[in-house]
């Protein structure tokens, strides 16, 4: 159909274009014939549109949670690398009870955080579904006691809380008879592409299976890393799932996506993708593991946000719940001394755009939506002013973001005839100083504008 369209126009442009009209002719075929061959998915109002709130979200949670919660091991991997039997491995299915599960608990807290939106593992690479999938036995309903679906509940919970539900499913899956690895020392079969096919119906049923009764805001695909999108058959897959789900939005974890993934290092320039999140265990594991105590404070994840968010990224933090659902009470801590935080400086936070270099100023930055106000994250005592530098706008006021105390700050090195811009030093008393991070907001006199030269010399004096 896209294809005649055209051709009616060009038609009409020669008919027009013989009556030496061609004014006529380039004014009202040609945008019209360019317009209908574009195909409505190419639109990149679409991908923008979709990836909106994702961008404004800034914080998501992740939860890891699985039957290597029982033994308290690493996910998948401890039988993988062979530090388990997958046989011992499994047992763990056994004391599985998910006894104390309360979704609605999970979203509050999540929603305290400061997090939008929250991402469960429904599969993780040992193919243990946490939903009554239709494709196989392999899940928590018929093989475990907790004997229930977890996935229903948690999406419920997590919208009623207003918040955005996002789905993990790892598209490798170790236990599948036709996926071709099974540990790291083991493989199923070598070469057969009529197995992998079948593995490639299985995986993409699964997909469809949770697109289609859940209609999850995000997919979080994980472990597409052994073979490409071809044998993956990834556009088709995406394809599918993005005409049942038009306002879907999916990691570049199946090749390609919407928005990149770094993991567990923080960037220290933005990713080369227009969106990304920064995903990153609370401790050193992703399930729980009662013998990791090594936390990061809630004064760590919170500098690493702002570093995040300064580039413009998402950060996505990683708890992981006990075999019956409870999240262990550090976690639960952490997270609610973030939300504090969160809370205070969400002027600063969400929906903002990435700062300004470091040249300017020596720590994280962000921007509000229309560039008049400058954020400057500090998690220090000041032993002497804030600078800030290469701002040539005229500063209205400077105030202390969530307890709105104003700042005076004086200009040095702003000669009258020079267009450098001076430095503005910003006095800031220790009794505004947040425990974690303060945040100081500089309203300009217009979208900010930076200087970023070498300097000039003398003209007059
Ligand atoms: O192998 C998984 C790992 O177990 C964990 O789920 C992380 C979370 O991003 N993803 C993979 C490693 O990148």
């Amino acid at each position: 159909m896209c294809g005649i369209i055209p051709g009616i126009f060009v038609a009409f442009f020669i008919f027009v274009s013989m009556k030496k009209n061609i004014l006529l002719a380039v004014c009202f075929v040609l945008p019209l014939s360019i317009a209908f061959a574009q195909k409505p998915e190419e639109a990149p109002l679409d991908r923008q549109e979709r990836m909106q709130w994702f961008q404004d979200a800034k914080l998501g949670i992740f939860i890891h949670w699985g039957i290597y919660s029982v033994y308290g091991i690493d996910e998948s991997w401890s039988f993988y690398n062979n530090m388990i039997s997958y046989e011992d491995y499994m047992e763990q299915r056994k004391g599985f009870t998910a006894k104390n599960y309360d979704p609605d608990a999970w979203a509050e807290l999540f929603k305290e955080s400061g997090a939008k939106y929250a991402v469960l593992t429904t599969k993780h690479h040992d193919g243990m579904a946490l939903w009554p999938t239709k494709y196989n036995d392999l899940n928590v309903v018929k093989s475990t006691p907790a004997g229930k679906d977890l996935v229903t509940p948690f999406v419920n919970s997590i919208r009623k809380a207003g918040l955005k539900a996002g789905l993990y499913f790892s598209i490798l899956d170790w236990s599948h008879q036709d996926y071709p690895e099974f540990t790291r020392t083991v493989k199923k079969y070598k070469d057969d592409p009529k197995r992998f096919a079948s593995f490639v119906d299985f995986y993409s049923g699964q997909l469809n299976e949770l697109n289609n009764l859940f209609k999850p805001d995000l997919f979080w695909f994980d472990g597409d890393w052994s073979y490409d999108e071809k044998a993956f058959q990834t556009d088709m897959v995406k394809a599918r799932l993005y005409k049942d789900n038009p306002d879907l939005i999916c990691n570049s974890r199946l090749r390609g996506g919407d928005y990149g993934t770094p993991e567990q290092g923080l960037p220290l320039t933005a990713p080369k993708e227009d969106y990304w999140e920064l995903c990153m265990t609370i401790n050193n594991s992703w399930g729980y593991q009662p013998n990791d105590k090594k936390y990061k404070s809630a004064a760590k994840i919170i500098s690493i946000f702002a570093d995040v968010i300064s580039l413009g990224g998402n950060l996505l933090l990683d708890v992981g719940p006990m075999e019956d659902g409870t999240i262990p009470e550090k976690q639960v801590e952490v997270l609610k001394e973030l939300g504090r935080w969160t809370k205070k400086h969400e002027t600063a936070i969400y929906e903002s755009l990435p700062g300004i270099p470091r040249t300017h100023f020596n720590g994280p930055s962000t921007l509000s939506k229309d560039s008049t106000i400058l954020y400057l994250f500090f998690d220090y005592m000041p032993n002497e002013d804030i600078v800030l530098k290469g701002v040539k706008n005229k500063i209205n006021r400077i105030w202390v973001v969530g307890n709105g105390t104003k700042l005076k700050y004086e200009v040095f090195m702003k000669a009258y005839w020079s267009q450098v811009p001076g430095l503005v030093y910003i006095q800031v008393p220790d009794e505004v100083l947040d425990p974690e991070m303060t945040v100081l907001a500089v309203l300009l006199d217009g979208k900010i504008d930076l200087y970023g030269e070498a300097g000039q010399v003398i003209e007059s004096n």
